[in-house]
């Protein structure tokens, strides 16, 4: 059977399994989670999930959460070859730096941002916020120095989870191209990856609900 996956395509953890899945050329089965509806406090979702977090996936009875975890967990049941993950030492722990990078930075800037517009009614991003951004940003130049992809000179998950956070927080906070031409070049290059519409139709979810949430 295949893994279910528990998900809402505006969300860009969720997304970023979607393009770990169709690089891997795995097909999954989706359960929808409407988090507009707050399914994922309903209490079978609870049962499986404490955290209430999409994408939450179940494999063989067995429960998974985080995309991180979720996409490193399909690619060691299903890689034919290590380039989405390399097993080299040195090259895993730059993919596992820009993991942490994504949760700690750009998908919590994201995130908060989100909520602070869902729960609070906020209609302005502080500045604080939008620097932090920027920020953000500015780190992910630096990474792409020199470079093609995120974590190098090849495409790796990293490049997954970050790409599907990254045009999210251009959503709110928009990218300057000419201040940012490393980080505007590797969407770029992302979009052209044959299965990238997987992030595209989430993406323009994402961006009508702001657009509703901005109203
Ligand atoms: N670090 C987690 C973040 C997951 C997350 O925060 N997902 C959001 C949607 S984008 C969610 O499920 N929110 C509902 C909630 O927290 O109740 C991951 O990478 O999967």
């Amino acid at each position: 059977m295949a893994p279910k996956l528990h998900k809402m395509d505006y969300s860009p953890p969720c997304r970023f399994v979607y393009l770990t899945a169709e690089a891997l050329g795995i097909k999954l089965d989706y359960s929808e989670i409407d988090l507009k509806k707050l399914d994922q406090l309903d209490p079978a979702f609870l049962k499986l999930n404490p955290q209430h977090t999409i994408p939450t996936l179940e494999d063989d009875g067995k429960v998974i959460w985080d995309s991180h975890a979720i996409s490193v967990y399909l690619f060691t049941k299903y890689a034919k070859d290590d380039s989405l993950y390399p097993k080299d030492l040195y090259k895993r722990a730059v993919v596992d730096q820009r993991f942490h990078f994504n949760s700690g930075t750009v998908f919590y800037l994201l995130r908060h941002i989100v909520r602070l517009m869902k729960y609070k009614g906020v209609k302005t991003i502080s500045q604080e916020l939008i620097d932090e951004s920027i920020q953000a940003y500015e780190f992910l130049e630096k990474f792409l120095d020199g470079h093609q992809w995120i974590a190098g000179d090849q495409l790796t998950l990293a490049d997954f989870c970050l790409l599907t956070s990254t045009t999210s927080l251009d959503v709110l906070v928009p990218i300057n191209a000419s201040k940012f031409p490393n980080v505007t070049a590797w969407i770029k290059r992302g979009q052209q990856l044959p299965y990238y519409h997987v992030n595209q139709k989430g993406l323009d979810d994402f961006r009508n609900v702001i657009k509703t949430l901005l109203a």
